[in-house]
């Protein structure tokens, strides 16, 4: 690429002027940020191009993986690390007196996500490309990523995102190889020497366009493929009203559903669910038929990786191509695409089950529908064969019944592979959510625990401790994350420990920096910064935190011997921005902190703060800053979690539930590493089994938990009024379906052992180094080693590593 900075600022003034039509001097710093963006993409396409002539004469196995999401977050600075010029750069542009963290601030994230699988989909590609694997991404370009939340009076306001105003110098626009997509109309029927065919007639036809971004693994010559579909006005429209069709078009791919667990049901995410499965499976389809005659052998070369059910109609969109277009018979075209097929859950939460009503279904997408009518008769057939009489389980397990269309069953009937994200929810899945299913097909489900990756995660959110971590055990890490293991030498050694302390001070000032530039608050550093980072739902118990907080507040005020080591809670949450509870909560946590960040009795030991528009952006300065690391779902709620393993790898300490991968964390980093509290999984089901809970006598027999509740709509916040009733009755009226109340006590509990711990300094940073040293395992290189093990078969392409 360049070879020393001299060579990059060369060719950096000479872009400048080319792109710019400016001279350096007149040139601005989003000039400079295109200018070095144009320039790496540029230089990556080589090697691109190589790849995947590579890919195409190796005729290795591919993978795809289809995602409805992808939470990329920003991508110069990580592009620069993986492509080992990280340091040229910097320096080049320090010469030219350009600040490349400045230039930095300038990307926008690409928010095309919610939370969790949407981030995780972006982890992976970076792992694959890492690992030499030769996997793709393939999702929606939404015009408007997740809104821009604003707080208003303590509100959440949602503002449309706006990530491509100034352009996005990561994608190549591939026009030419467009895709129409057909809607609405109908199937013919006709007879063809003795074979049926049919024919979609009279359809209204979107247009694909994929937007191509070259994904670069760390220090290798692999350049991998996120493929993002628009949708734009095909050039053969049927409807004559021009205006409304492209008004109609461009709606497909122009909202990220924000949604984050709820199912909306809306017609437009069933039309984007198969326009981003329509559009995918014709071009693999299409570069798989450019080097193989027939589509017979397909599944030995192909894995179609569905996350989550928004893809599913990738099952039968295949079935439709093996049989309308290949003109295979039923039970070979099934074969094929039950082999190429898998498919990850994310969530039991029953609200998220996809579903869609028949008359939704069958006139937008006539031919899908006839095949998963097909698909569904031959799986009930099966199963009358397996459970004569057993008309009850049938239906349960049909895939559409009650005139629904249920997408998690069509997912588990019609793939090869089917896991949870952590061992206790791989669990739950076979035991309980899909046991009927696991019964007949045990041999499809496994598990495979998330990861995240290291390289964004540590290496560039983190570089004081990455540095420090090569002082102490080499760089060999950052390409065997394991390799953090080699830490726990250190856990004696008195001067690492120190310097692992400055390190997370000068975190801990960067974010202060931030909160008092952005909110006017100054955080005391020396403080416990105790952070709970993440979408804002019930279930995530955002509720449990914000009520000990007021109880700190209560114990500040009312007992003068009472004593704390001072915390700093923050918070960071965007709320769905119809589901009204979660708004209540964030409405909840920004009167407390008025409350008590105002309060000159309270204000030095207890601060409050709700950092706004959480994304990935800030999430990167937030986890290095954090001592305390809030996961406290509802046990058995939380499929896995993954800010949890970014927490961990930058040496907080967990103060968490038995839930999702939490279990593993505790395993990883030693059980007397982690502050472990509250009801398990099996509890919580029993409890919800054989009913046995009853939130009110936890309110009786608990006066700190009575005074908190009738803080909410006794009169405590003065401005409040009836503000937070629904918070009240949800506890006691509705009997406290996330049981917060049951794990109150013991929540308290464990927050005065975590605060005790943390004035044992030592010990303290023992337990983080401990934690770090544990958290290799949640590298997303292994969990994507796993899938290409276990589930694609598919093995590292073999290729130059870059010897930097
Ligand atoms: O996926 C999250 C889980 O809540 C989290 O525990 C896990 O770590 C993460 C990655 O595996 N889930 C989601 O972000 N979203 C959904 O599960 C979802 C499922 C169906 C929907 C909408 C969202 O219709």
């Amino acid at each position: 690429m360049f070879s020393d900075r001299d060579e990059f600022k060369e060719e950096f003034l000479k872009k400048l002027e080319m792109t710019c039509g400016k001279s350096f001097g007149e040139s601005t710093e989003r000039d400079h940020y295109f200018t070095l963006g144009n320039m790496i993409r540029e230089h990556v396409s080589t090697e691109w191009i190589n790849t995947n002539e590579r890919y195409r004469i190796d005729r290795e196995k591919q993978v795809y993986y289809l995602s409805i999401e992808f939470l990329l977050g920003r991508l110069l600075h990580h592009n620069l690390i993986n492509l080992g010029i990280e340091q040229v750069v910097k320096e080049g542009l320090a010469d030219l007196g350009i600040d490349l963290n400045r230039l930095e601030e300038i990307e926008a994230d690409a928010g095309l996500g919610n939370g969790g699988l949407g981030r995780l989909a972006a982890c992976f590609m970076d792992s694959l490309a890492s690992l030499n694997l030769p996997g793709h991404g393939c999702g929606i370009r939404y015009k408007h990523g997740l809104f821009e939340q604003k707080i208003v009076d303590g509100y959440q306001v949602e503002l449309p995102e706006q990530w491509l105003r100034n352009g996005h110098v990561w994608e190549v626009r591939k026009a030419d190889l467009a895709i129409e997509v057909p809607f609405w109309g109908k199937v013919e029927t006709a007879e063809d020497n003795g074979r049926l065919v049919f024919r979609h007639v009279n359809a209204e036809t979107i247009s694909a366009v994929p937007y191509d971004m070259p994904v670069a693994g760390y220090k290798t010559d692999t350049i991998n493929t996120l493929r993002l579909w628009n949708a734009e006005p095909s050039p053969y429209p049927v409807n004559h009203d021009i205006l409304k069709y492209k008004r109609e078009t461009e709606s497909v791919s122009e909202f990220l559903y924000p949604d984050d667990t709820h199912d909306e049901g809306k017609i437009l995410r069933l039309k984007q669910q198969y326009f981003l499965v329509s559009a995918s499976i014709r071009s693999i389809v299409c570069s798989y038929r450019k080097q193989h005659n027939s589509l017979r052998d397909f599944h030995d070369f192909v894995s179609i990786h569905i996350n989550d059910t928004h893809p599913v109609l990738a099952i039968p969109e295949l079935m439709r191509i093996l049989l309308d277009e290949e003109g295979m018979g039923w039970e070979e075209a099934w074969d094929i695409t039950v082999r190429t097929i898998a498919y990850t859950n994310h969530t039991t939460l029953s609200e998220a089950l996809e579903k869609w009503p028949i008359r939704i279904f069958q006139p937008l997408l006539p031919r899908i529908y006839m095949i998963v009518n097909e698909i569904n008769e031959r799986f009930c057939s099966e199963l009358w064969n397996r459970y004569p009489g057993d008309w009850k389980r049938i239906e349960d397990m049909a895939i559409i019944a009650h005139d629904q269309v249920k997408m998690a069953h069509l997912a588990l009937v019609g793939s090869s592979s089917v896991n949870g994200v952590a061992a206790l929810h791989t669990e739950i899945l076979k035991k309980r959510e899909m046991n009927q299913f696991y019964d007949i097909f045990p041999e499809k489900f496994n598990n495979k625990t998330n990861g995240i990756t290291h390289r964004r995660w540590l290496l560039k959110a983190n570089p004081l401790l990455s540095d420090l971590i090569n002082e102490g055990i080499g760089a060999g890490w950052i390409r065997e994350p394991e390799k953090l293991h080699e830490l726990a030498d250190f856990k004696n050694d008195r001067v690492f420990l120190d310097q692992l302390h400055q390190v997370k001070q000068l975190n801990k000032e960067r974010l202060a920096k931030r909160i008092q530039e952005q909110q006017g608050i100054v955080v005391d550093t020396s403080s416990i910064f105790d952070i709970q980072v993440k979408r804002l739902h019930a279930y995530k118990r955002q509720l449990l935190n914000i009520l000990h907080v007021m109880h700190l507040y209560n114990r500040l005020k009312e007992d003068s011997n009472f004593r704390m080591h001072p915390r700093t809670f923050i918070f960071g949450a965007k709320a769905s921005p119809g589901y009204y509870y979660a708004k209540k909560i964030i409405k909840l946590i920004n009167t407390v902190a008025v409350k008590v960040n105002n309060d000159p009795q309270t204000r030095d030991i207890l601060k409050v703060i709700f950092m706004e528009n959480y994304r990935v952006s800030l999430a990167e300065e937030i986890f290095p800053a954090a001592d305390i690391s809030e996961q406290i779902s509802t046990a058995s709620k939380e499929a896995s979690g993954t800010g949890n393993m970014k927490f961990m790898m930058n040496g907080a300490l967990t103060v968490g539930t038995l839930d999702g991968a939490n279990i593993e964390i505790k395993e990883k980093a030693g059980d007397d590493n982690i502050f472990i509290f509250g009801l398990t999984a099996d509890e919580v089901l029993s409890y919800h089994q054989n009913g046995g809970y009853n939130s009110r006598e936890y309110y009786h027999h608990d006066k700190r938990i009575r005074q908190v509740a009738d803080q909410l709509v006794n009169g405590f916040f003065p401005d409040a009024d009836d503000e937070f009733e629904p918070i009240f009755d949800s506890l006691l009226m509705e009997n406290d379906q996330y049981f917060v109340l049951r794990d109150f006590a013991s929540y308290v509990n464990i927050q005065k052992e975590a605060g005790k711990a943390y004035e044992g300094r030592e010990h303290w940073l023992k337990m983080s180094l401990m934690n770090i040293a544990g958290s290799g395992y949640f590298s997303s290189d292994r969990t994507i080693s796993e899938y290409a093990r276990d589930i694609w078969k598919i093995k590292p392409a073999g290729v130059e590593m870059m010897n930097k």
